[in-house]
């Protein structure tokens, strides 16, 4: 196998394969790689560089799953351990509040001491009192887990959710579809073909969402294009993903702690194999919270269009050890865009431009 043949059929716009995906994940030519991803993105989004006002709202910890990858969760009972009231909810949403954010993005653990009406009743609130703010809410996982203690479908819990004002799902809980890494790293969580399953009826009923995969722990370089072929194939059956994003993996904190983080090639390398594999999808986004704001912006001339938004309170990544900051400004997310030579583009969840941007 060659590079030039594989970016001979990237310039054609041709899919490339597993083996072909594989042989760029390990090709030591990195900069030939981000420049076929470059060549995608410019087709797919030219200058734009797309960023969202959002805040991240992670309403409990609690969770029954106890991923061997996290370092968030917490058994009930265990210090540390916290689930917010609605009062508390709607408070930490209603603090630093702007009518600048168009979303919340809300995702916790699967806190077994709360029924399934509470779950519905932090979008209705969240919903009634803020209703222009986009609702990005519940992983595939925390879907199934309200499905087996509602006693209800996961279509209609799907729907349940969106009457009550859910807009769209993060692309969390997907972590790697194999099934050897899967049982090491999360041995009760959903299995991979779940998690595309929930996802698959949640773009039936009008739900789109995101896709995320965790690397830099114990998986091989065919996981991951594994992880990616899998959701090219669901996304040609329904076109619902809008945004993929790979995570890095933090050790702190967590039971993998022997690993070292992620190291800058990988993440850089990690988003352009995506984009370059996943030709599907329109967006790439690189999370600044998980790779720094300097690799992101770097990123931006290896396959990626969207480097998320400005966050707030981000708990999930600062528990297992991140060193970034918990939220950048509009102006600082735009510099950083501008720098690079693109053209930032403030959107709503759904990638609607919204009016022009402002400082702060
Ligand atoms: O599902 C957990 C990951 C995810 C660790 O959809 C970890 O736009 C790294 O999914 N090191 C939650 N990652 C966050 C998430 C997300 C983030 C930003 C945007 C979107 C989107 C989705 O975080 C979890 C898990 O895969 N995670 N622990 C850790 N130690």
């Amino acid at each position: 196998m060659k590079l030039e043949d594989i970016e001979r059929k990237v310039r054609e716009g041709e899919r490339l394969s597993f083996d072909e995906g594989l042989f760029l994940m390990n090709s030591p030519d990195l900069l030939a790689v981000g420049r076929m991803a470059d060549i995608v993105r410019d087709r797919k989004n030219g200058k734009k560089t797309f960023y969202i006002i959002n805040r991240h709202i992670n309403h409990t910890n609690i969770c029954v799953n106890e991923c061997r990858f996290c370092a968030f969760q917490r058994q009930s009972g265990e210090d540390g351990a916290y689930s917010m009231p609605l009062e508390e909810i709607l408070k930490s949403a209603e603090d630093n509040y702007s009518d600048e954010i168009s979303e919340f993005h809300v995702v916790g653990g699967l806190n077994d001491e709360l029924p399934y009406s509470y779950y519905r009743d932090v979008i209705a609130k969240l919903h009634e009192k803020y209703p222009s703010v986009h609702l990005q809410a519940y992983t595939a996982v925390e879907i199934e887990y309200f499905s087996r203690i509602s006693g209800m479908s996961i279509e209609k819990v799907l729907r349940n959710l969106k009457s009550a004002g859910l807009g769209s799902l993060p692309g969390g809980g997907a972590e790697i579809f194999d099934n050897t890494v899967r049982s090491k790293i999360c041995p009760n969580k959903i299995s991979g073909d779940e998690w595309l399953s929930v996802m698959e009826t949640a773009h039936a009923v009008g739900l789109r969402s995101n896709a995320t995969m965790l690397y830099g722990h114990i998986e091989r370089p065919e996981d991951r294009i594994d992880h990616l072929v899998r959701l090219r194939e669901l996304q040609d059956k329904t076109s619902g993903f809008m945004a993929f994003i790979p995570l890095a993996f933090h050790p702190k904190n967590t039971e993998i702690d022997h690993q070292h983080f992620t190291t800058g090639q990988l993440d850089i390398r990690m988003l352009a194999v995506s984009r370059l594999m996943l030709d599907n999808f329109d967006h790439i986004k690189a999370f600044w919270i998980m790779i720094s704001p300097q690799l992101s912006q770097l990123s931006l001339f290896f396959g990626v269009d969207d480097i998320d938004g400005t966050v707030i309170e981000e708990r999930i990544t600062h528990s297992a050890g991140a060193e970034t900051s918990q939220s950048l400004t509009v102006s600082e997310l735009e510099e950083m865009i501008r720098e690079a030579g693109r053209e930032p583009v403030r959107r709503d969840t759904l990638y609607n431009q919204l009016s022009s941007a402002v400082t702060g």
